[in-house]
């Protein structure tokens, strides 16, 4: 049977952020609760001179029902006791009201081809995630192999969100 308790879950190990800055194309998600990035979503990690992690993300959102825009976001990264485990402080660059204080977990990568993350945002009594939202990241917009794809779908499947993501349209709207 498989643990779906969030504090057991497997993430990078000897996480280096240097080789994770760069351009990053999201190819597939699994959504939160309420609002959030549609499509066309693409992240740049950076590392700053004094050696902490910060992120720019551009997407397509929904501001009102029916009518969306691209919102550009900010990123700022607290380390933790785990190197691949970090707090996100996000806020969008024009409105205000996109903001907040997530966690950020990089759960496995190789630097060069694919990246999956992880965020939980609401632990249920048992330790089990109500609240969950999931980026399948790759360095090609045009997407994963089939053997990188077969990699990222045991990992959904560890973070119990298997059939849970959608495809990340991107078609320049953004
Ligand atoms: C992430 C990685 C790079 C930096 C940032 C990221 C997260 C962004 C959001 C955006 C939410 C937008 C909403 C719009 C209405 C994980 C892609 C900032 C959580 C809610």
């Amino acid at each position: 049977h498989r643990d779906c308790r969030v504090s057991h879950f497997r993430v990078m190990e000897h996480f280096d952020k240097l080789r994770y800055s760069g351009t990053w194309y999201a190819v597939a998600k699994k959504d939160p609760e309420g609002l959030f990035l549609i499509d066309n979503v693409v992240a740049k990690f950076n590392v700053e001179p004094d050696g902490r992690m910060t992120a720019t993300a551009r997407g397509r959102v929904m501001v009102f029902r029916g009518v969306s825009t691209c919102a550009d976001m900010v990123g700022k990264f607290q380390e933790t006791d785990d190197p691949a485990k970090f707090r996100m402080q996000y806020y969008g660059v024009l409105s205000y009201l996109e903001k907040g204080l997530d966690d950020h977990w990089v759960v496995d990568t190789d630097y060069d081809n694919y990246a999956v993350h992880y965020s939980c945002r609401e632990l249920a009594y048992d330790g089990t995630c109500l609240d969950s939202y999931s980026f399948i990241f790759s360095r090609d917009p045009a997407g994963l192999t089939p053997e990188i794809q077969r990699i990222v779908r045991k990992r959904q499947e560890e973070l119990c969100l298997d059939r849970k993501y959608r495809v990340v349209v991107h078609n320049g709207d953004c």
